[in-house]
């Protein structure tokens, strides 16, 4: 039977479909609404959660008794449509002050300013319950590699992250919190390029036990990385707190397309990880399906809720469809030829030691290395299985 929304928890963020589609060489294409005016929509479209930045909600500058308004007049709408507030993000990217950084400004004073807006941002987000606190560095970096101290800049954002995070467990806040890497735009670099780069700097962390990852789909493929490897590393690392799915074709500026609307068999093959998890077994990921997509310049209102549509639809068809591949038994049969569950096994027997292996000669001496190259995986015939459940 086919699956529906319901079925999973899927969120947007309040600025995919508020965004108004003003560019780099255009103004807006399209009215703006006050932010609870997009939330039944949402609903409608299928999500079951919503997330923002602070300045979504009540714009930069508004002032504090203001502020108040704008905010709990948010969370009595999101309650009355039932939508749950499931992250909650900083922006320290749009006002000019950011515009050499939030965390890793070359001024003091910015950086000390940005660690205010996110710490308060903290406590707006333990407040409206949310479970993690996305940090999109998007001004952390340079357009020239002699704009800054590298070494200063690195330490720079592991003191205000690590200060973000011991905040949280001083606070005794249920929230973790989600590094996202993006390699460019709007920097011509940026600090925390990928995936694989911000796991090693959260390993450098003092309290990088709560602090772990919200990727993006087009992020990693802007840089023409494979996503579905990308997470998966996470996944094993314990690192996967959050994801942001959308569209990307190739390497180019940073598309924010519906999820699918890109890579179509990239998009499968990480529903098929979300959702049925690793052939083996292992991490699996219970987390949000989160959109962070742009409805396309050249739709009008309507569009807005068309392509908010497409995203949640998107992830049931591509999830019935990974449930039917992974259930077919022609498919087993071609995992079981390709060897996908002798790669669960150890190396090293049960018990074996380093010293046993080096005695082993069937493992060097007999083996057969003629004969074991003359294998033949089948990958090609269990890929072309997945795409014929993919457009079947
Ligand atoms: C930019 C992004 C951001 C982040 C957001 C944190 C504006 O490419 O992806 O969206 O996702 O700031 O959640
Ligand atoms: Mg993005
Ligand atoms: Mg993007
Ligand atoms: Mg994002």
């Amino acid at each position: 039977m086919a699956s529906s929304p319901s079925d999973y928890k899927l969120s947007f963020g309040l600025w995919t479909v508020g965004w108004t589609a003003q560019d780099q060489f255009g103004s807006s294409s399209r009215p703006a609404f006050e932010p609870w005016e997009y939330l039944p929509k949402l609903k409608e479209a299928g999500a079951s959660g919503v997330t923002f930045h602070d300045d979504d909600v009540a714009p930069f500058g508004t002032d504090d008794t203001e502020r108040e308004k704008y905010f709990s007049r948010f969370k009595e709408a999101a309650d009355q449509v039932g939508l749950k507030v499931e992250m909650l993000t900083t922006n320290t990217f749009s006002h000019p002050v950011f515009k050499d950084g939030g965390l890793t400004s070359n001024d003091r004073s910015v950086r000390r300013f940005g660690l205010r807006k996110l710490l308060r941002n903290v406590d707006r987000a333990a407040e409206f319950g949310a479970e993690t606190f996305v940090m999109w560095g998007g001004r952390e970096g340079s357009e020239y590699d002699n704009a800054k101290d590298l070494n200063a800049a690195h330490a720079r954002y592991a003191e205000g992250i690590d200060t973000v995070a011991s905040y949280i467990k001083e606070k005794g806040y249920n929230l973790r919190i989600g590094l996202e890497p993006k390699p460019n735009e709007p920097r011509g670099d940026i600090l925390l390029p990928t995936i694989g780069h911000a796991l090693g700097f959260i390993a450098e962390l003092e309290h990088g036990d709560i602090v772990g990852l919200n990727p993006e789909t087009g992020h990693e493929q802007m840089a023409g990385l494979n996503f579905t490897h990308g997470i998966a590393q996470a996944l094993w690392a314990g690192k996967l707190f959050h994801i942001d799915l959308n569209g990307q074709r190739s390497i180019k500026y940073d598309q924010d397309l519906v999820f699918g609307h890109g890579d179509l068999t990239s998009a499968f093959f990480t529903i098929d990880l979300l959702t049925n998890g690793f052939p083996n077994g292992g991490p699996t990921y219970d987390g949000w399906l989160h959109f962070d997509y742009k409805p396309s310049r050249t739709d009008y209102v309507q569009g807005i809720w068309d392509s908010a549509r497409a995203n949640t639809e998107m992830v049931t068809m591509l999830a019935d469809k990974a449930k039917a591949y992974r259930a077919d038994p022609e498919v087993q049969a071609a995992f079981e030829t390709a060897g996908i569950f002798d790669l669960a096994e150890p190396t090293l027997a049960e018990g074996e030691s380093l010293s046993d292996l080096l005695a082993d000669p069937s493992a060097y001496e007999q083996f057969d290395v003629e004969k074991a190259a003359e294998r033949n995986f089948g990958f090609v015939q269990l890929n072309q299985l997945a795409l014929k459940h993919l457009i079947g």
